[in-house]
């Protein structure tokens, strides 16, 4: 139904980012505290852009009994209705910003479209919820401060609190509401760029919510790699002062070793890994044994990223093409922060 009165509508755009030091698992589940800081690089060609439109709801008070007439939340993705799960949880996140903004009697009315379709395992919750955060909150007309905004984006989705920024991003972990939020970082002394290497999915993969509540819960690794977190984070903050891509990567691909050794320790494993995503790491070590800075990372799915210099990211993508047949490969430079749409 889209019959009430607009008391705010907004549009804004976030890009996606990949972590280089990862995030996996909560402190607070309601909260979204990690239980580890976290530093991504924002990439650009990766985006979500979403508007949101709040409206009044008159026929919503208690003398109307008949369902159908209550007005709800609607979300649309790429164009498609969506209900079920992805309503619910975008519905919940919107409680959020109504609440903070007085705005408790209103539905909204969501759409958002993506860069790279839903679904393709590239469409990623940190660029959708820094995009529906930004959107949101304009609309019911919170001015948040960049550090507030990205507070906000985490209790959508974790990740999503780096994607309010551009370029490298650190994510402190914090041991509250106010002391968790992503900071931008100065990159300036390196050029960083990360080439997608993506593998067809047969598998309906299991969401990163479950998957890392279920290594916090059960594998045997998880302290160690939470103490190894602390160390990895160190030693990628030098790297970035002092310019060291070198450093920046050897670190980058251990800690993501690390992360896929937690959820394959844990009960039942989780294995995100098909054969051709093996294949990619071992042409990684290939190129690098030629004497090429690359090194990968991956999340929770089958996809490589490739963490390279932005001046040999064309020649490794050529390269990738050609060790790893059928694979497909994308170039992403450095990122923008969110982006705001004044209407
Ligand atoms: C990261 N990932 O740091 C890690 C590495 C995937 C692997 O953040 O439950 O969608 O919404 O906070 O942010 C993906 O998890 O999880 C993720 P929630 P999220 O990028």
């Amino acid at each position: 139904s889209d019959d009430g009165a607009c008391v705010g509508f907004a549009a804004a755009s976030a890009d996606a980012n990949i972590a280089l030091v990862k995030y996996w698992g909560k402190a607070d589940e309601r909260l979204i505290l990690p239980r580890s800081s976290s530093l991504s690089l924002t990439l650009d060609g990766l985006s979500t852009r979403t508007e949101v439109r709040f409206l009044e709801t008159p026929g919503n008070d208690a003398q109307v009994k008949d369902d159908d007439l209550v007005m709800r939340d609607t979300l649309t993705i790429d164009g498609k209705p969506q209900s079920g799960r992805a309503l619910e949880r975008v519905s919940g996140f919107l409680d959020i910003v109504r609440s903070m903004a007085g705005l408790e009697g209103t539905v909204a009315n969501v759409a958002s479209w993506n860069t790279v379709p839903y679904g393709a395992g590239l469409a990623s919750s940190a660029s959708a919820f820094a995009a529906l955060a930004a959107a949101a909150s304009r609309a019911a007309g919170l001015w948040l401060s960049p550090r507030e905004l990205s507070r906000l984006a985490r209790r959508g989705s974790g990740s999503a609190c780096r994607s309010v920024f551009g370029g490298l991003v650190r994510w402190n972990a914090g041991v509250s509401d106010e002391t968790s939020y992503a900071e931008p970082i100065d990159g300036s002394k390196l050029n960083l760029a990360i080439v997608v290497v993506s593998v067809s999915e047969g598998v309906k993969p299991l969401s990163s919510r479950e998957a890392m509540e279920r290594t916090v819960a059960t594998s045997p690794l998880y302290d160690a790699w939470i103490r190894s977190c602390a160390k990895d984070m160190e030693e990628a903050m030098k790297a970035v002062e002092y310019g060291d891509l070198e450093l920046l990567g050897r670190v980058t691909e251990a800690n993501s070793m690390g992360m896929h050794s937690t959820m394959m320790t844990a009960r039942p494993p989780i294995l995100y890994w098909l054969p051709q995503s093996v294949a990619i790491l071992r042409a990684v070590q290939g190129i690098r044994a030629d004497g090429v800075g690359a090194w990968s990372t991956m999340d929770a799915g089958p996809n490589v990223k490739v963490l390279v210099d932005a001046g040999d990211a064309l020649s490794v993508a050529d390269e990738l093409k050609e060790r790893v047949p059928g694979c497909k490969v994308s170039v992403h430079m450095s990122g923008h922060a969110v982006r705001f749409e004044e209407c």
